[in-house]
């Protein structure tokens, strides 16, 4: 969407399924956002483009996730001065163990918030981005302040035995 603060990036079609809570969080929150496919490894011209225009397209903010050899969110950060946060796709092989550490290892000097492994780090990814923009539009902080309340809540006193 054009103007929106936040794009969501991810490497493949199959990290749909994970980043797709990031989306519908930023929803929630009224945040728009642009989601795209743009893998380090297949479409790497594509990682470029978007990265280096990242900040002159008008986003403030970047969420990326991968899986496996995740490289998405460093390289990323590596062509942009926005914030990257990284969210770890839980892969097959290693569930997510392997994009975890590839995505929170980064070398001092170029930084990736990371997150955690699948749909919670999705989940959290866009509420710290919606806490960092909150800082410059009250009108956002109320709903993140109404969303977590909400969120408080939903939290039964005790325990049922209905899941
Ligand atoms: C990474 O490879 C993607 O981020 C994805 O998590 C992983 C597997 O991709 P597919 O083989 O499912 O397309 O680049």
């Amino acid at each position: 969407m054009a103007g929106a603060p936040v794009a969501i990036i991810m490497g493949s079609q199959s990290d749909w399924a994970t980043m797709r809570h990031a989306a519908e969080t930023l929803e929630a929150l009224g945040i728009a956002f642009d989601a795209r496919i743009v893998s380090a490894h297949r479409t790497p011209d594509r990682l470029v483009s978007f990265a280096k225009s990242a900040k002159a397209d008008g986003f403030k903010i970047i969420i990326a996730g991968a899986g496996g050899a995740a490289h998405l969110p460093g390289m990323t950060a590596a062509m942009t001065p926005l914030p990257v946060f990284g969210v770890p796709v839980e892969s097959k092989a290693l569930s997510g163990q392997d994009s975890l550490l590839s995505i929170v290892q980064m070398p001092a000097g170029i930084p990736v918030g990371t997150l955690a492994i699948g749909r919670a780090g999705a989940v959290n990814a866009a509420l710290l981005a919606a806490a960092v923009l909150a800082l410059h539009d009250e009108a956002l902080s109320t709903r993140l302040d109404n969303w977590r309340t909400r969120q408080s809540e939903s939290v039964a006193e005790r325990p049922s035995n209905e899941s």
